[in-house]
């Protein structure tokens, strides 16, 4: 009995159908998803593979089927049959893509508004009205500034509100270099860059942890506003919507963590935003993605997610020992001390009693 083609294509889209949707559910390509956001992108990432195996396995199949089965047999110097055009099959293939493409585009932008990508509330204008001031008082802007008569705008300015914020940060205000030009004068100065905001459904509501990010050569400072503590590593609890209100002190970094899926550029003299929430514990690893010197490669630093009481914990830790660190950096000043004092900790090394340097002293 032979089996007719159309039952063979019948039974081989099945199986291919089969194989595409089980190779884009277990891939195992991506690191952990460790934050809300992450699993929504994956979700995308596993559909357009889910896609993309089909068509490739399709197209392979269809390449190394036609090579053998049509491949030139011995003796045979005939031209194949002249073929020109097929309506339907055309219709078919520019359907199908097309079907395809729009099909990803919509889930796309979903998921994108889904993460706050279109966060309604986020500042995203430009302030027109600074960036004329400024490239008014730059040299060669006379033609520039005939060409755009937009007149000056008296809504107050939200986004120098927020940089203006962002660099009373203490972080920010510890280590900022006051001879960094683009601080001060370079056009779109205060301006906010587009920035993932709230997740969909917390739109409107604040975030329930805020943290200030600085970026530098070659490290990040995160200051929790709440406690006024300053640390190096960033520590968030489980569950919590975070946002990160980020700047750079000196040229463009970009905070990447991979298991969040999430990457936004941080700018000097700009705030820049990232809305998150953590989903799994853990302690995953925080890369400066912008090449940003000769020891960017070096940039990068640890983000523990944990529970609300580790968290809780943690943070009276960096309480104390910063009032820790104040204490001894008064008690530890030299000029407070007597010369026996000073030499105190140091006879142990020179072999001698601490009271001899008394006494050769007096
Ligand atoms: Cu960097």
């Amino acid at each position: 009995m032979k089996i007719p083609s159309s039952i063979w294509t019948l039974l081989i889209g099945i199986v291919l159908t089969l194989v595409s949707l089980w190779y884009g559910q277990n891939h195992g390509l991506l690191p952990t998803a460790a934050s809300d956001e992450a699993v929504l992108i994956d979700g995308l990432f596993s559909a357009m593979l889910t896609v993309s195996v089909s068509i490739f396995l399709i197209v392979e199949g269809v390449l190394i089927y036609s090579a053998f089965k049509y491949r030139r047999r011995a003796g045979d110097n005939e031209d194949g049959p002249p073929i020109e055009g097929n309506v339907p099959l055309e219709i078919l293939w520019t359907a199908i893509p097309a079907i395809i493409v729009i099909g990803i585009s919509v889930y796309s932008f979903d998921v994108y508004n889904q993460i706050g990508g279109f966060d309604p509330h986020a500042v995203h204008a430009a302030p027109e009205r600074l960036m004329m001031e400024q490239s008014m008082s730059m040299p060669g802007t006379a033609i520039a500034a005939t060409l755009s008569d937009t007149p000056p705008s008296t809504e107050p300015n939200l986004n120098q509100a927020k940089s203006d914020q962002a660099m009373q940060d203490p972080a920010t205000a510890a280590v900022r270099n006051a001879e960094i030009p683009q601080l001060r004068n370079a056009p779109g100065v205060g301006s906010v860059a587009p920035s993932l905001g709230a997740s969909q459904e917390k739109e409107g509501q604040p975030p329930q942890l805020v943290v200030n990010v600085s970026a530098l050569q070659y490290a990040w400072l995160f200051t929790y506003p709440d406690t006024g503590v300053t640390t190096g590593e960033l520590h968030v609890p489980i569950g919590q919507e975070v946002q990160m209100n980020m700047t750079a002190n000196d040229v463009i970094h970009a905070f990447w963590v991979p298991e969040f899926r999430l990457k936004q550029d941080v700018i000097p003299g700009r705030q820049t935003e990232v809305r998150f929430t953590p989903r799994k514990e853990g302690s995953y690893t925080l890369i400066c993605a912008e090449l940003c010197g000769p020891y960017h490669g070096a940039m990068q630093t640890q983000v523990v997610i944990e529970s609300q009481e580790a968290y809780e914990t943690w943070m009276q830790e960096q309480l104390v020992a910063s009032k820790d660190t104040l204490n001894q950096a008064v008690a530890i000043n030299p000029a407070d001390l007597s010369p026996d004092e000073f030499l105190a900790p140091y006879t142990k090394e020179m072999g001698i009693h601490a009271e001899m340097v008394h006494q050769v002293h007096h």
